[in-house]
């Protein structure tokens, strides 16, 4: 068991068999080493909790116990976990081409992969770059809209728009363009040269479903930026088309076309983020084909691999693409990427993975799911606590009341009760994220509501 392991590794004096059920016996000396991402490291390893293995829909605690996993790992195991096709797919990579160098060489798989992406993508966007994570990809798509405006002679478009509340990552230019200010405070300045429209949510208007009739003009931001920096100055605006990690933010009915009609207007690259919409959540292979709105950028990560490998990738319209071939006559076009950019076994992850998608019909299934989901989520309406609840695609939050002078704190007690039931669920603030494996049965819909309306009587 891996716990046990982990536990010998750090203290050899230590003897007889640890206990490890939850990880609750684990001295924290044994923990010590890993610096976890985006946790509270001492509370953490004050009371751990561990997984040890996954199957399908549900993830197993080293002692055993099964969790039905409601949020596709972190939004990003759409296909199930430990996919069959997609294990031998890796496995086979290992052994025949472990690594090819990505500058000034390249393998067959990559190629494919692009092509098979590319396929996936809303027509015309026929050109991909590999990165190997969400931030990557982000930051890859902002160097490329800044680099195209200049190889095309508008060098005077520098600007970023992003928008408030927006999750692109931790890369400095994803942190900059993003809106979430905990995650901007620590680190001073960022890029500079950066400007936020206005976040889609309108508190008046809650238990939604699906897209909201009211705020398209919230898109407008857009025009009241261009008046206060000049469209000349503006390279590119970034947005997720549904914001995800922020707590579910659904855009307005008629919000994103006109934001690609204003992008139109001034000349100003639109670039999707797509790391979370991307490959099925939106019950179409990307929001952008829901959504009948093609932006110039899209960023990809996440169920490109069904997370099994590390991925990011940037789909880029022809006419981005052939430009820059055209105006930089010789020599490297863009001057970017990275050792693992189209890594072999990444490659092999995506191909097993898309083809997957496409043979059990994930993105469909996905659609065809949504007026259960959104029927069983909203049925969480008048439970306790619950505030607000939004869906779209198989995602839907439930926002719950804050405790008097204690932000944050019911949803992190429902968080830690879930699991400790057997569902793991996400939370960001006092929002409990929901966005299972495209393969949940309804049963399993029924059953994640059901445990959280339990969790929610008992929680004071
Ligand atoms: N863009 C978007 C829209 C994302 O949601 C990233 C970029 C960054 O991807 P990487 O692979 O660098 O993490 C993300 C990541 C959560 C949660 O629980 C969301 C993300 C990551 C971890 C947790 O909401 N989104």
């Amino acid at each position: 068991m891996i716990t046990a392991a982990l536990v010998h590794r750090a203290d050899p004096k230590r003897k007889g068999t640890p206990k490890v059920a939850d990880g609750q016996d684990l001295r924290n000396s044994a923990l010590e080493a890993y610096w976890m991402p985006f946790t509270a490291n001492k509370a953490f390893k004050a009371q751990p909790r561990l997984l040890a293995a996954a199957k399908d829909m549900h993830y197993f605690t080293p002692d055993g116990r099964a969790i039905l996993d409601a949020t596709a790992g972190l939004w990003c195991v759409n296909a199930g976990h430990s996919r069959e096709t997609i294990v031998a797919a890796i496995r086979e990579a290992a052994g025949g081409l472990d690594y090819a160098p990505s500058f000034q060489l390249g393998h067959p798989a990559a190629f494919e992969f692009a092509e098979q992406v590319a396929a996936v993508l809303p027509e015309g966007m026929d050109h991909v770059f590999f990165a190997n994570s969400g931030s990557e990809a982000v930051d890859t798509a902002l160097k490329i809209a800044l680099a195209y405006q200049r190889a095309i002679g508008r060098g005077t478009r520098t600007r970023l728009i992003g928008r408030e509340r927006a999750y692109h990552g931790v890369g400095f230019g994803g942190i900059s363009v993003g809106g979430i200010l905990g995650n901007r405070a620590p680190y001073a300045t960022l890029l500079p040269g950066v400007d936020h429209m206005r976040h889609t949510y309108d508190p008046a208007q809650t238990f939604v479903r699906g897209q909201p009739e009211t705020g398209v003009e919230l898109a407008d931001d857009l025009e009241r930026l261009v008046g206060l920096h000049g469209a000349d100055n503006i390279a590119a605006v970034i947005v997720e088309p549904l914001a995800g990690s922020t707590g579910v933010l659904v855009p307005p009915k008629g919000y994103l076309e006109r934001l690609r009609a204003i992008c139109d207007r001034h000349a100003i690259l639109l670039i999707f983020d797509e790391v979370i919409t991307g490959f099925g959540r939106l019950g179409a292979a990307t929001a952008a084909e829901r959504f009948g709105v093609t932006p110039d950028i899209m960023t990809l990560a996440k169920g490109i691999t069904n997370a099994a490998v590390p991925l990011g990738a940037v789909g880029v319209r022809r006419q981005i693409y052939d430009g820059m071939m055209e105006a930089i006559a010789s020599g490297i076009e863009l001057p970017h990427g990275y050792t693992y950019s189209g890594h072999p076994l990444a490659m092999a992850a995506g191909k097993a993975t898309l083809d997957l998608y496409r043979d059990e019909g994930l993105f469909q299934r996905a659609a065809e799911l949504e007026p259960f989901w959104e029927a069983a989520a909203h049925g969480l309406k008048g439970e306790r606590h619950v505030k607000d609840v939004r869906n779209l695609g198989l995602v839907a939050a439930i926002e719950l009341e804050s405790r008097e002078g204690q932000a944050g704190q019911q949803a992190a007690e429902v968080f830690r009760a879930c699991f400790d039931a057997g569902l793991l669920i996400r939370v960001t603030g006092e929002i409990i994220a929901l966005s299972p494996p495209l393969i949940i049965s309804r049963a399993q819909i029924e059953q994640t509501m059901q445990m959280i309306a339990d969790v929610l009587r008992r929680t004071p």
